[in-house]
């Protein structure tokens, strides 16, 4: 139920530069506490654990031209990429432990090369309460992990957008966001304009969340990278109170269980990021371990056998 037969690797990348709260620099340790690799290893794949990447520290300075801590960012990104572009070529299954959602530039723009590279079809699915999609003049808080999907798409600093060697990394139409609550105005209009499909919490409560997945999942074939990256502040804080920004009115457990039940049956699934999981914020590791019994789901977990 994925695309794991090279085995599975964990790039741990403990930094928390473009947020704007402390501790997403904890989450790989947390998500390792919590058993990632024992979790995946259970499906009878290779997991190995690359360790963590290593980094500028968090300045913790104010936005310079609408960006903070731009050259720590870069740095992160581009240390990321070459390291989840290695394990792509190699044949194995990236998992970018983040970290905050920033690092989506270096991870997403070494998955897009990499299909360059293959000539695959890429599928970003993007989880999160957020679109981001800001820029230095929209954004209201400079941290760059409201800007990651913009930066992709070619709107951002040019040491950003060319981290993966290409211009823009991605397209809009490679791209689905779902569970999106907390647009900014500017961004609004930005993720309209450049027609991102978007199946926001609206959506979601009108049509379900089945509907929603079988549209953003529609037209995967086998040759397709499927690409998930999920900020955990796509979950309902209820569930899910260990990250920075919280917004409430997210997907419940069975929804997001859902989710990647869905993922799993399309056996396409190629590389993921789990990011935003803020353990200073977090009740004795519950969010670390919710998203831990999500990716077992995302492995395949309660997909039922095959009727002859
Ligand atoms: N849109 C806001 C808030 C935000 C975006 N992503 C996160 N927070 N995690 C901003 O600052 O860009
Ligand atoms: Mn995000
Ligand atoms: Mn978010």
């Amino acid at each position: 139920s994925h695309r794991a037969a090279g085995g599975v690797s964990l790039i741990g990348v403990p930094t928390d530069v473009g947020a704007g709260s402390l501790g997403a620099r904890m989450g790989p340790e947390a998500l390792r506490v919590a058993g990632i690799a024992q979790a995946i290893a259970q499906f009878g794949l290779d997991v190995k654990d690359c360790g963590n990447l290593s980094g500028p520290a968090n300045p913790g300075q104010p936005a310079v031209n609408g960006f903070r801590h731009l050259p720590e960012v870069v740095q992160w990104n581009q240390t990321l990429h070459d390291a989840m572009y290695a394990e792509l070529s190699a044949g194995r299954l990236p998992i970018m432990l983040g970290g905050d959602h920033c690092l989506g530039i270096g991870s997403i723009s070494a998955v897009a090369r990499h299909c360059r590279d293959t000539g695959k079809k890429l599928r970003v699915l993007w989880f999160d309460a957020h679109a981001d999609f800001n820029t230095a003049t929209l954004t209201p808080s400079g941290n760059i992990h409201g800007m990651p999907v913009a930066c992709l798409c070619g709107h951002g600093p040019q040491e950003l957008i060319e981290i993966g060697g290409h211009v823009p990394a991605i397209k809009p139409k490679d791209i689905r966001q779902i569970g999106i609550r907390s647009v900014d105005e500017g961004e609004k209009r930005l993720v309209h304009d450049m027609g991102i499909e978007v199946f926001d919490m609206r959506y979601i409560d009108e049509m379900g969340m089945r509907h929603a997945m079988e549209l953003a999942l529609a037209l995967i074939d086998s040759n397709t990278h499927l690409h998930v990256s999920l900020d955990v502040d796509f979950l309902d804080p209820t569930i899910a109170p260990g990250v920075g920004t919280t917004v409430r009115g997210g997907p419940t457990y069975r929804e997001a269980q859902l989710c990647m039940e869905m993922i799993a049956d399309t056996g396409r699934l190629a590389s993921l990021d789990v990011v935003e999981l803020n353990p200073a914020l977090d009740e004795r590791n519950r969010t670390a371990e919710l998203a831990v019994d999500l990716i077992e789901s995302l492995f395949g977990k309660s997909t039922l056998m095959r009727k002859a």
